[in-house]
């Protein structure tokens, strides 16, 4: 094994891709016999944080009469700095350049001579939409050549980083991961719960954020249901008061059931089909890897980096955006075919396992840190 190290990851608490893919890079380093300090507001949702090797340190934000708001990203390069400080770290890995790159660079500025080097992993909406953004824009210039490094979680991004900034550096592409934890529950029980009967269960695990499109999902779900009946089960990680309100104006109660805030994703996978996602971007797409490494084959729109996950009409179907008519079509066709849904989720399982395990892309990040730290000859 490589020297141990110390390894401050930071990354946002709340349920999204970029706080999972970090959380369970975390989980491996720690069992690989790297100590990892996770900075944050608070735990990120998946953190175990019982496991030896890992070490939650918290980033308060601060409250001010004279702010307006929190102040998050101050308090965090000052806990960055201590934290490096007190526990000799040798390398801070920060998923998302705003605010976790920003706050890791000022820690170097209060750390100065010694400070550990920094590696950027890009997700995706901090360059398609932060990026475009005036009020960040040189910053975000800043912060990536500031990094040590800077890694992209698909070719696309890295085409639209570069494509975005003009910078004198390489990006290193490292895609996502992902490795299932058991289920626990058999799938007939979980759709008894679901109350699905046998109608074909498809899945969609996101956000809800608006660029994941769930206006278009519900217009392709109507679709569909002219063809075939499909239960459409959407696991919302934010307050789904207002889907709500466009599944009834669609006439979709029967159709779609809601669970919100779930952080133990597996049983829902073993119940499902197959995934479905209408987002007008996603730089990689972790819920469709997610679904493919639990033998589902996936539906979407062919935008971003998804065409380097996902082998049209190997492992799933990829569809212009935004023709709901077609995704609709492509939801229909699958959930009319059991035997086509097996075979491209065969072919799927595969590809998650052979492309995207954990050992083969933990075995990157680790690379990319020995790159940093190990000083040139
Ligand atoms: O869009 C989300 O679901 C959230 C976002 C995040 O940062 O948490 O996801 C981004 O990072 C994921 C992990 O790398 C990618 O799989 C998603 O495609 C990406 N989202 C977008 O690019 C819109």
């Amino acid at each position: 094994m490589a020297k141990p190290l110390n390894i401050a990851l930071l990354c946002h608490p709340s349920i999204g891709g970029s706080g999972i893919l970090a959380t369970e890079l975390g989980h491996k380093l720690a069992e690989w016999g790297h100590q990892v300090f996770v900075v944050s507001e608070r735990p990120p949702f998946r953190l175990k944080m019982d496991r030896p090797g890992i070490h939650f340190c918290e980033a308060a934000a601060v409250e001010f009469p004279l702010f307006e708001g929190p102040d998050h990203t101050l308090p965090l390069a000052t806990r960055i700095a201590e934290v490096c400080n007190s526990h000799q770290i040798d390398v801070v890995h920060a998923h998302y350049a705003i605010p976790h790159t920003v706050a890791a660079w000022i820690a170097t500025q209060l750390i100065g001579e010694g400070a550990p080097p920094i590696i950027t992993t890009l997700h995706g909406t901090d360059i398609v939409s932060l990026g475009a953004m005036a009020e960040y824009r040189p910053l975000l210039r800043h912060a990536l050549a500031a990094s040590d490094l800077v890694t992209c979680v698909s070719q696309n991004l890295k085409e639209r980083t570069l494509g975005l900034f003009d910078l004198e550096r390489d990006i290193a592409v490292i895609p996502n991961f992902y490795e299932p934890r058991p289920v626990t529950d058999t799938r007939d029980n979980i759709r008894a719960l679901l109350g699905t009967g046998d109608a074909p269960l498809a899945l969609h695990v996101s956000n809800l954020r608006s660029i994941k499109r769930v206006d278009l999902l519900l217009d392709a779900q109507r679709q569909a249901l002219e063809t075939e009946e499909i239960k459409l089960l959407i696991l919302a990680g934010a307050d789904s008061t207002q889907l709500t309100a466009e599944i009834n104006s669609r006439d979709l109660q029967d159709h779609v059931v809601v669970i919100d805030d779930v952080s133990d994703v597996e049983n829902y996978y073993a119940a499902a089909d197959f995934t479905v996602y209408s987002s007008e971007y996603e730089s990689f797409c972790l819920g469709i890897l997610e679904g493919m490494r639990h033998g589902l084959p996936s539906v979407s729109f062919d935008v971003g980096g998804i065409s380097e996950v996902v082998r049209h009409e190997e492992t799933g179907y990829l569809v212009p955006y935004p023709d709901t008519s077609a995704l609709g079509r492509a939801m229909a066709h699958l959930a009319g075919d059991h035997s086509l849904r097996r075979t491209m989720g065969n072919a799927a399982r595969l590809r998650a396992e052979q492309s995207f395990s954990a050992d083969k892309v933990v075995t990157q990040y680790l690379t990319a840190y020995c790159e940093v730290t190990t000083p040139s000859p």
